[in-house]
């Protein structure tokens, strides 16, 4: 009777321990809303003009290092959080902060909760489409559209 009810206890807390673990990790819905009702293709052209800096048609690791560095890592740890990409992508493009909690975990490829440079060798590998190992422009922003468009089927309108 004793070790019964130790058993339960011990399911109960381990029940507990669990729920709490996960309770914000995945909750991020991806309707993009933006709070200035701009639509998709309008943010990605901001997003765009922001990374692609020098002007050579080619959106280079280095560019959007720079721009993470720069603007996004507010604490300068040497890493973008997700409160910190949360907060700025808000900011610059007014997104909502669920949307950009979605692009953030997208962005985040090895999953260890913060953007640094491994995440930009791999967005840098999935948006290069042809493989000649830079990312174009037109590259880029089907790579940004394809995000905007495939995570809300129902929502999402494109005014076309
Ligand atoms: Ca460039
Ligand atoms: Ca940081
Ligand atoms: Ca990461």
């Amino acid at each position: 009777m004793i070790a019964f009810l130790v058993l339960i206890g011990s399911v109960a807390v381990y029940g507990q321990g669990q729920s709490q673990g996960h309770a914000h990790a995945h909750n991020h819905s991806c309707i993009h809303n933006n709070h200035q009702q701009l639509q998709a293709d309008q943010v990605i052209i901001s997003v765009i003009a922001d990374m692609e800096k020098d002007g050579d048609g080619i959106v280079e690791q280095t560019e959007v290092e720079k721009e993470f560095v720069e603007k996004y890592d507010h604490d300068k740890s040497g890493d973008v959080s997700e409160d910190e990409f949360v907060k700025q992508w808000h900011q610059q493009y007014h997104d909502a902060p669920d949307f950009a909690g979605y692009l953030f975990h997208h962005f985040d490829s090895n999953d260890d909760h913060k953007l640094s440079a491994i995440d930009i060798v791999n967005f840098v590998k999935s948006a290069d489409a042809d493989g000649n190992g830079r990312v174009s422009i037109a590259e880029f922003q089907a790579f940004l559209t394809n995000l905007y468009v495939n995570c809300v089927p129902s929502h999402y309108s494109h005014g076309r």
